[in-house]
């Protein structure tokens, strides 16, 4: 779909603020995965992204993409929980350092194991500082991170992101948490591309992270929770909201 480096430039290359679909494939069937995938896309979501615990194996991530790539014209990127949730046919990957980790597994350790294999498998790796903000729930827990509560800390972590030469990055609050990134944290960080994430579910939601000066708006539980008849109108009136 995309020539190598391509992948970077049309995610960063935008004047208005796009919606990203997160797919756990732990959580629902590759051809479910696929259903739904459609219905997003054609509701507005421009980006789908494949998530995965630490313990969902490529094999079920592959099939996901797989799946999910028959059916839609938009990139396919993994988003994974370590180097064992991988799959070649995907169009990238959010190549993460989770910066506020404690644990050098999710700073460096990961990223080197996958490395070799992501580039002999023409990946194309977007660099992304992946910031936990609070409350941070599982993937905070699960990454060892300390979640960012303050502004100063989401200036020092997005400026150091940019030192390393990363255009991307990523404020989460965590899949499922109670309340979103709060707007505070979201308009102070420095990034070419800035992705919000986790807790996100109303309108209200949306237009606080855009107000803030969000690039992407990922949401995940939400697919998750609407069966497929009602997910398209959910979906139509958040992705409406990205432009009001
Ligand atoms: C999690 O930001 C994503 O990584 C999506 O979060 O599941 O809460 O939408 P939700």
């Amino acid at each position: 779909m995309f020539a190598d480096g391509e992948l970077l430039n049309w995610f960063c290359d935008s004047d208005t603020p796009r919606h990203a679909t997160l797919f756990d494939p732990a959580n629902q069937s590759p051809e479910e995965a696929a259903l739904k995938a459609k219905i997003v896309v054609e509701v507005g979501s421009k980006l789908i992204l494949i998530g995965g615990s630490t313990d969902t194996p490529s094999d079920l991530v592959h099939a996901t993409v797989v799946a999910i790539k028959e059916v839609v014209d938009v990139p396919v990127v993994l988003f994974p929980g370590g180097a064992h949730a991988l799959s070649p046919n995907a169009d990238g990957i959010l190549f993460m350092m989770l910066m506020n980790s404690n644990n050098p597994r999710f700073l460096i350790g990961e990223q080197v194991k996958g490395a070799t294999w992501l580039y002999e498998n023409g990946v194309e790796m977007l660099p992304t500082a992946y910031l936990i903000c609070e409350p941070g729930g599982k993937v905070g827990e699960v990454g060892n991170a300390t979640p960012l509560t303050s502004p100063e800390e989401v200036i020092s972590y997005s400026l150091c992101a940019k030192g390393y030469g990363m255009k991307i990055v990523y404020l989460e609050a965590g899949s499922g948490a109670v309340h979103p990134v709060h707007t505070d944290l979201i308009k102070v960080a420095h990034a070419d591309c800035l992705i919000v994430g986790g807790g996100i579910r109303t309108k209200e939601d949306v237009r606080n992270a855009v107000d803030g000066g969000a690039d992407w708006i990922v949401t995940g539980t939400l697919v998750e929770e609407y069966e497929i008849d009602l997910l398209a109108d959910k979906l139509k009136t958040l992705i409406l909201h990205l432009h009001k």
